[in-house]
């Protein structure tokens, strides 16, 4: 987050942690890209009121220890909604159609050799399984819609919505040709997406994945993958970023991001505004403008 960096040293004189030489008066903290600010981030800075999370999903915060210091935390939601929600399309899209498998054929002469690219698979009839269908969730299912996806989701409880239903992750999976993962992290997904899971979507069946990567059991994933328990999988998170593994990395049925969801330049200002404004408004009056429910 260069430019929020920016924008923070020059309005505030703005340190950074590695570079900060007293940290008592520090009010704020600004934390990007998934750093963990936890019990040992927030003893480090004894005067800490707010912290201001770079992104929508929050699961690096220990929101239970923030609540217990009085410490007021905020995300940035809603700016990335449509961002986010394209690449989840793109990637269904993707696995359905082969697009980059496609690209790395043509790149590879096999094409110009006289090899025939394998037929694909339509996205008009699919059936689209979202899980959480939370804001970014909503948004891909409209776009999936409009391209003749059937939509059926899973969610804690059933929503005002046409889409179909499922009380479960398993039936969800069951249902789906693609499976999109689009519930926060944290404990609570924490391998939600386990070997059952992917057992229930099945040998013709794809994993999606935008949301974060402990919301999947990799290894099963690898396991399932590498057995054909399931057909291929696009993801733009994984477990231990920036690592992926090499069983993925080898193999030509996944499609590998590196984390970009939210990654266009006016999604990341239109965010960079957000915590600016957040910032703001706790020096200014001891409030956060978008603060998360601990
Ligand atoms: C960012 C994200 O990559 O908003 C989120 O939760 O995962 C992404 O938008 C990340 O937060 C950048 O720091």
């Amino acid at each position: 987050m260069p430019f929020v960096r920016d924008w923070l040293v020059e309005r505030y004189a703005a340190p950074a942690l590695d570079e900060l030489a007293d940290p008592s008066g520090i009010e704020v903290a600004v934390v990007g890209g998934g750093a963990p600010a936890g019990a040992t981030e927030m003893d480090a800075l004894p005067d800490l009121g707010a912290i201001v999370n770079f992104g929508v999903g929050y699961d690096n915060v220990d929101l239970a220890e923030a609540s217990r210091r009085g410490i007021v935390v905020s995300n940035t939601p809603d700016v990335l909604t449509d961002a986010v929600a394209d690449l989840a399309v793109f990637l269904v899209v993707d696995v359905l159609r082969g697009l980059t498998a496609a690209d790395r054929f043509v790149r590879s002469g096999a094409w110009a050799a006289g090899e025939k690219f394998p037929l694909t698979r339509d996205v008009r009839g699919a059936v689209v399984g979202i899980l959480g269908l939370g804001r970014i969730g909503t948004a891909a299912a409209e776009r999936l819609e409009s391209c003749g996806a059937e939509v059926h989701y899973h969610s804690r409880n059933p929503k005002d919505v046409a889409w179909t239903y499922h009380a479960s992750t398993v039936g969800l999976a069951t249902a789906s040709d693609v499976l999109v993962v689009l519930t926060p992290g944290g404990a609570g997904t924490e391998g939600l997406v386990d070997a059952a899971v992917l057992d229930a979507l099945g040998p013709d069946g794809y994993l999606v994945n935008v949301a974060r990567g402990s919301v999947v059991d990799e290894d099963a994933l690898v396991a399932a993958l590498e057995e054909g328990r399931v057909a291929g999988a696009g993801l733009d998170v994984f477990a231990d970023e920036p690592h992926v593994p090499d069983a993925l990395l080898a193999r030509d049925d996944v499609v590998l991001l590196p984390h970009v969801g939210s990654a266009t330049t006016q999604t990341r200002e239109a965010m960079g505004r957000v915590v600016l404004d957040n910032v703001d408004a706790f020096l200014e009056r001891g409030e956060l403008v978008t603060r998360v429910d601990g």
